[in-house]
């Protein structure tokens, strides 16, 4: 990949975007549903570090009142609403702020865990346009263990008051997914990510993300026997291979994960609950008929 962040150059603002937020409620393309989040037809995350418009989205598509803000502990919990696009249900779930799938929080962890074993149709990841370099750590990170994902590139209104022109097109390009532009909190560029949720969930688009090189000949035996014991713990396991690479690293919080159980009640492994059917929490967030 050429280095994404070349994308990110100063210069001239690029043209207001077309405030589309008025022209998407009015053609009622977008219901806002609320708390129901019963018959979804697809399951949406909102991944992305702290403070890059996560609950805006959230609130602004389901009609909800998630908190924002991000003092310790006001995000702990995922929020979950649901909206529908163009006659299709959506369940919309907003992770807790995180900067790496790695070395994890346990605010994080319950980002991590979502991503990885409740395997969501579609993953945006919203990231702050006035630091995309940052941003696109974790990006990269959700890469590897999906490629059902949008970029959602936020804070656009913000990175032009600073000058910044951010080609999200080329951008689209070096990483293989949808990318899309928005100023969440004035409603801008939301028909734009709709659609393209809508392309990925569909799989009308097939992502071809960037993905890190094999690893060498000798790790890659390592993983193969790690993922088959894991295999046989955990038969349904989603990214095992994924999971193997992370212990073979030395990672605490997985390893703990696995030996505590923590990972079974995550996926519904051990009950055989479906994917759609793991744990919902949306006390954090109340019925609100404003727009955001
Ligand atoms: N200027 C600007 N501010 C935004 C935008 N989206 C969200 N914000 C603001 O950024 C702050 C953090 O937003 P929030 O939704 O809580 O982010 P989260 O931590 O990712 O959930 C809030 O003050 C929002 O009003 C945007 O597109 N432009
Ligand atoms: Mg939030």
């Amino acid at each position: 990949m050429s280095d994404p962040t070349s994308m990110l150059r100063t210069g001239p603002a690029v043209a207001t975007l077309p405030c589309e937020a008025c022209s998407i409620y009015r053609s009622a393309q977008l219901k806002k549903l609320g708390v129901r989040i019963d018959r979804a037809d697809h399951v949406v995350a909102l991944a992305g570090n702290p403070n890059t418009g996560k609950s805006t989205l959230f609130n602004t598509l389901t009609g909800l009142r998630q908190h924002t803000g991000n003092w310790p502990g006001k995000t702990v919990t995922r929020a979950e609403g649901a909206f529908a696009f163009n006659g299709r249900r959506y369940r919309l779930v907003d992770l807790p702020g995180t900067y790496s799938l790695l070395s994890t929080s346990p605010d994080e962890q319950v980002a991590r865990d979502f991503l990885l074993f409740a395997q969501p149709d579609v993953t945006v990841v919203v990231a702050d346009a006035t630091r995309l370099e940052r941003n696109l750590n974790l990006t990269l990170q959700v890469l590897e263990i999906t490629n059902r994902v949008v970029l959602c590139v936020n804070l656009m209104d913000e990175a032009q008051r600073h000058g910044l022109v951010v080609d999200t097109r080329q951008l689209g390009r070096d990483l293989g997914i949808p990318v899309v532009g928005t100023a969440a909190r004035r409603g801008q560029g939301l028909s734009e990510l709709l659609h393209a949720i809508e392309d990925v969930a569909t799989r009308r688009v097939q992502c071809q993300p960037i993905r890190l090189p094999e690893p060498p000949p000798a790790l890659r035996q390592a993983i193969q026997d790690l993922v088959q014991q894991l295999h046989r713990i955990y038969p349904d396991l989603p990214n095992a291979r994924w999971v193997a690479m992370r212990l073979l690293a030395g990672d605490e919080s997985i390893l703990n994960a696995i030996r505590t159980g923590e990972l079974a009640a995550v996926t519904g492994l051990s009950t055989g609950t479906t994917k759609a059917e793991t744990r919902a929490s949306h006390e954090t967030a109340r019925p609100d008929d404003s727009h955001a």
